[in-house]
Formats: C-alpha cells, sequence, structure tokens
C-alpha cells in the first residue's frame, strides 16, 4: 500500500505541475517565508481538471482506511472540494453528507454560517494545502461546536515546515501537530517529499535547478518525518 500511494502521490505531482496549479519561481507564504514553489488549487479551473482532482482526493481517501461521516469543506477552497470529493466518493461505492460554512452568517433565508448536511458523527475536514495549520484549527471549533467530532483531514499537499506559533518557527509541522496533539487522522494525496522525487527523477536543467532550490527550503524551514 506504502508503494500505491507512491505512485498516486507521482502522479499528482506531475498532474499539479501541468496543470500549471504547482510553480517554481519565488513566492511569499502566509507564514512569511520565501518559498521556491507554490501549490495553488485554485487554479484546477476547469470541469476535467476538478474531477481528476476530486479523483485523487477520493483514491487517497479510501486507501487510507480512514473512518468517517460525512465531509466538510471549509470555505472558500474547501467548498468545491467537499462537494465534488464526495460526488468521487459516491461513485466508488462509498456515499456520505457533506456540509461546508460560509465566511458570513446570513440572517434571513435558512440563516446561520453552515450549508449542507447537519453535522454530525466523525467529520473529514477536506481541504487543500496546510502550512503553518490556521485554517484547519478553525474547521475544528466550528464543528466541535455544532456538536460533531473533528475526526480526519484529507489535503492535496503536506508542505512539511515548520508551523509557525506566536510569530516563532515550532519544531512540528502543522500536520503533525494535528496528528500528534490533535488526535485528528491526517490523508494527504502528496507531500514534499513526493514533490523533491518528482523534481529529481524528471531530469534536465530546470528540474535539476529547481530541486536544489527547494531542497534548500527543506533544509532551513522543513521538518523531519
Ligand atoms: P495554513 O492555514 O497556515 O495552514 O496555510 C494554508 C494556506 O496557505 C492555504 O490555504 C493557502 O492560502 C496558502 N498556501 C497555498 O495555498 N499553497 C502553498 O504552496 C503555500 C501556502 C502558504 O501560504 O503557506
Amino acid at each position: 500500500q506504502a508503494q500505491d500511494k507512491g505512485l498516486l502521490a507521482q502522479e499528482f505531482v506531475g498532474f499539479a505541475v501541468e496543470a500549471g496549479v504547482l510553480r517554481f519561481g519565488e513566492f511569499k507564504t502566509k507564514a512569511g517565508r520565501l518559498s521556491p514553489y507554490f501549490f495553488n488549487a485554485g487554479l484546477f479551473d476547469d470541469g476535467a481538471k476538478m474531477s481528476r482532482l476530486a479523483q485523487f482526493y477520493a483514491k487517497a481517501i479510501l486507501a487510507s482506511g480512514i473512518e468517517f461521516d460525512m465531509v466538510f469543506g471549509p470555505a472558500y477552497k474547501g467548498i468545491p472540494l467537499a462537494a465534488t470529493v464526495a460526488v468521487e466518493l459516491a461513485r466508488e461505492g462509498r456515499n456520505v453528507p457533506f456540509a461546508y460554512n460560509r465566511k458570513e452568517a446570513k440572517n434571513h433565508g435558512e440563516g446561520g454560517t453552515l450549508v449542507g448536511a447537519p453535522l454530525r458523527g466523525r467529520v473529514l475536514i477536506v481541504d487543500d494545502v496546510m502550512s503553518a495549520g490556521t485554517a484547519v484549527r478553525e474547521s475544528i471549533a466550528l464543528i466541535q461546536s455544532a456538536g460533531a467530532t473533528p475526526y480526519a483531514v484529507a489535503i492535496a499537499l503536506d508542505r512539511q515546515e515548520k508551523a509557525t506559533e506566536n510569530g516563532h518557527d515550532v519544531d512540528h509541522s502543522a500536520v503533525q501537530y494535528v496528528r500528534d496533539q490533535l488526535g485528528l487522522q491526517v490523508c494527504t494525496i502528496a507531500q514534499l517529499a513526493d514533490l523533491l522525487q518528482y523534481l529529481q527523477a524528471g531530469g534536465g536543467s530546470d528540474m535539476a535547478s529547481h530541486h536544489e532550490r527547494v531542497l534548500a527550503y527543506r533544509q532551513r524551514y522543513g521538518v523531519t518525518e
């Protein structure tokens, strides 16, 4: 199964690079780091790419064996993810309810901040990237206050870098924090190590120089698994 996961991850990194979602250059991350790569899930921006993306999530989730009763997508990027991943899961024979939130509460009509199925049971949060883990903490609080159990998180890319707390780097990544401290299960389609492997296997001088820069970034900000 570890080998299958590695293959799926390589396929996914290739797909993200070809789709222009995973890019190389100089980017500033939310935590203020200068990164030689950036993953912008908003660029999975047509039906074919979105459908393929959802298939990768569904495969990774089902292969992980994580148990869950429903899917939750945090606004905004998690909303199309929750919807399309739920569609793919149903296609794979695992039909579950899904829900998402609004960033601003609605005070007329149905009201509130939650849309879709009622939050209950073990909730699987579907999001794009985890860096410092700010976004996931908000989802956890929201699910708890609705009386459900934040149980697992599925993300496309784990950047495997040091989380920040009060502006300082700590020794663990956000994924490690969520898994080890908060006790949630984490499922990732790919992680930084897969990207490095992809660049190393790619050949050509472009790939080699991206590899070198991403490696240097990992040396500075990366965590060990
Ligand atoms: P945390 O909420 O701190 O975990 O950061 C996740 C967010 O970082 C994402 O939702 C994006 O806004 C942003 N991000 C990316 O989307 N892709 C990256 O490659 C890197 C980041 C980032 O800024 O760290």
